[in-house]
């Protein structure tokens, strides 16, 4: 092992921040350090908090993670809503608020720019090497569904949909997105008129997609006064120690294993056929297909010939 994954694996804050610029910047040495901690990965709950801008996802994770800390443990948070004040420190050099009142608490934002496909990648880096650094909860905080290349589903164990009241519409119109990824729902903000009415509604567009869904927990929270994050911290805990929540996230972790490594495999072998079929030739593929001569996958049928033959 490196001594930074050693630095990493004993807790080090500052091992930690530059090993997740390392995974930022997807340099070969973030690979091996990933292939070296990726089996202290196991043990951490990864909870994703997604919902809409506004509806106080940043509030609701700063309360988690105080609430979380005073318990004893560590938590590690990864911010990658672009209008999270979190995020806000991204101007800030090093991202990371080293001078975190909590050193149970570690937190760190992750810029979204940057090539498709590449923020989602960082972010299972990121989250790995949180994990791999002895945190027992990451908390992340998303936009919603559907608004990102983000897909918190497939990095975590737990996704919370966070509402705020006089979103009916709102649901209504997200209404796949939102009510099938959600283990948790989160109506935040139940000083605001309407919060009943929102969890109402919720329950019962949750009870048309299936049975299994009209029993998925729905919450009250104020964020802003840490009302209801006690409860909201003991439905997170009960996930996992439910005998039947621990298979579904053990088959969470399947699916997204599986499609992790079609990831992977998919990256790694465009990069080999083009540097292998020679300069020029896979733009002259692009062409060809945009010009209705040759179809995409005749195209990468023949573009993967020779590496399989030779393989
Ligand atoms: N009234 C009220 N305002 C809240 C509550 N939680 C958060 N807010 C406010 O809503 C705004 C957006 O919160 P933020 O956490 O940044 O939302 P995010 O965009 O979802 O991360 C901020 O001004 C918060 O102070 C709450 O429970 N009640
Ligand atoms: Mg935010």
């Amino acid at each position: 092992m490196t001594e930074l994954a050693l630095a990493v694996r004993s807790g080090d804050r500052r091992a930690l921040a530059r090993a997740i610029s390392l995974v930022e910047s997807q340099s070969e040495d973030a690979h091996r350090l990933l292939a070296d901690l990726w089996q202290y990965t196991a043990a951490s709950l990864v909870v994703g908090l997604t919902g809409a801008p506004g509806v106080g996802k940043s509030t609701l994770v700063d309360g988690l993670a105080r609430a979380y800390a005073k318990a004893g443990r560590r938590v590690g948070v990864l911010a990658i809503d672009p209008s999270s004040p979190f995020s806000g420190g991204a101007l800030l050099g090093d991202r990371i608020r080293m001078d975190d009142p909590d050193p149970r608490v570690f937190i760190r934002s992750l810029a979204t720019r940057g090539h498709l496909g590449g923020v989602n990648r960082a972010l299972g880096g990121a989250i790995a090497l949180m994990a791999a650094a002895g945190h027992d909860l990451v908390l992340v905080e998303t936009v919603g569904a559907g608004q990102s290349e983000v897909e918190i589903m497939s990095h975590a164990d737990l996704t919370v949909v966070v509402l705020m009241p006089g979103l009916g519409d709102d649901i209504q119109a997200n209404k796949a997105g939102i009510l099938e990824i959600g283990d948790l729902f989160v109506v935040n903000k139940a000083d605001l008129p309407g919060a009943d009415l929102t969890v109402r509604e919720i329950r019962s567009m949750l009870s048309l997609v299936d049975k299994e869904r009209a029993l998925v927990p729905i919450t009250k929270t104020i964020a802003t006064q840490g009302e209801g994050i006690d409860a909201l911290l003991a439905a997170i805990d009960a996930f996992g120690r439910n005998p039947e929540e621990r298979m579904l996230q053990h088959s969470r972790r399947l699916q997204q294993a599986d499609r992790r490594l079609g990831e992977a495999l998919a990256e790694l072998v465009v990069a080999k056929i083009k540097s292998s079929a020679g300069p020029g030739h896979w733009e002259a593929a692009v062409e060809q297909i945009a010009a209705r001569r040759l179809d995409p996958e005749g195209a990468a049928r023949e573009l993967l010939r020779p590496t399989i033959e030779e393989a």
